[in-house]
């Protein structure tokens, strides 16, 4: 892997102005705090308060427990979360069904503060617990073939009264390319807040990718495929015109219904305030380099 993520900073290796910043910040906002200006770093710093566990836990997305955003805080306490397993296949060396418990025993879970952003232009700021998701993909052992890695959530009518409706092709699937999900910032989450992850935000087990729209941090993962083909996507099969494979923070390419240049911050309250988005959800030190010479208009 070209680089590690790295959680033992000392003062010495940041800016002054990051000095100030609390340990949870620097592992969230290290790489932006020492890129940016000091009116780049005030905004840096703004974005990456966090939201609330109120927040967080009531205003979500998870179409299987119905479509509107208090659905999930109300309906998926009836998905059964223990035991639970992960099927990695395809071009992997070791194929096979990997028990929770057995994956945490092998990895590190880290505390991560990153800006979440959903594609209908709002935003907050979570303080994951989680592992990258390369260790993971480490463990079952990556071929050389494998290109893309495809992902599915459980599809349970019993437990997840949603999956009733055909909004959405069941099982939601989603896709990364291979370097996207060997990069240290494409976590997967297993708790917020130092507890473990409410159903609602997809437990036990759900990818988050910060630079991405928030659809593609499929929640309630079982299934793990490495490829050589671009997977499909639950909401690219459902509107092509309006979601990508790629879905990546841009606030120069519109959503055709609505703009993405600007985002509305959750639990703002009275004074909340339209900000501007930025390229890559403010990733874009880190992760310009994977999309070099491509046309983002089209890659969407
Ligand atoms: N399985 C599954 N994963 C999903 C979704 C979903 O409907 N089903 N919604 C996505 C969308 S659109 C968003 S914005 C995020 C929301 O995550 P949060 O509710 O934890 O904020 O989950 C994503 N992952
Ligand atoms: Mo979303």
């Amino acid at each position: 892997m070209a680089f590690r993520w790295t959680n033992d900073l000392r003062p010495e290796d940041v800016t002054p102005e990051a000095v100030f910043m609390n340990r949870r910040q620097l592992i969230g906002g290290l790489a932006a705090g020492t890129i940016l200006g000091s009116a780049g770093m005030a905004q840096a710093q703004e974005a990456l308060e966090p939201n609330s566990w109120e927040d967080i836990t009531t205003y979500c997305n998870f179409y299987e427990f119905g479509t509107g955003k208090d659905d999930p805080a109300k309906y998926a306490s009836s998905l059964v979360t223990d035991p639970w397993s992960v099927t990695i296949d395809g071009l992997v060396d070791r194929p096979g069904d990997y028990s929770l418990g057995d994956i945490l025993s092998q990895m590190t879970v880290e505390e991560r503060l990153y800006r979440f952003r959903c594609v209908e232009a709002w935003s907050m700021v979570v303080p994951w617990n989680g592992f990258e998701l390369a260790d993971l993909l480490e463990l079952a052992g990556v071929q050389s073939g494998a290109k893309y890695v495809a992902f599915e959530t459980a599809y349970r009518p019993k437990e997840m009264p949603g999956t009733l409706f055909p909004v959405l092709d069941w099982p939601y699937v989603e896709g990364l390319r291979l370097d996207e999900a060997m990069h240290p910032l494409t976590i997967m989450a297993t708790g917020l807040y130092g507890k473990p992850l409410p159903n609602q935000n997809g437990a036990p087990l759900r990818l988050v990718v910060p630079w991405k729209y928030g659809f593609k941090s499929i929640k309630s993962v079982v299934k793990i495929t490495l490829t050589d083909t671009q997977p499909p996507t639950s909401w690219n099969k459902a509107n092509p015109r309006e979601y990508g494979f790629y879905s990546n923070v841009n606030p120069n390419v519109d959503h055709p219904r609505w703009s993405q240049a600007s985002e509305r911050a959750i639990g703002g309250g009275l004074f909340a305030r339209r900000k501007p988005t930025l390229m890559y959800n403010g990733y874009e030190e880190e992760v310009a380099g994977l999309y070099e010479g491509m046309d983002l208009s089209k890659n969407f």
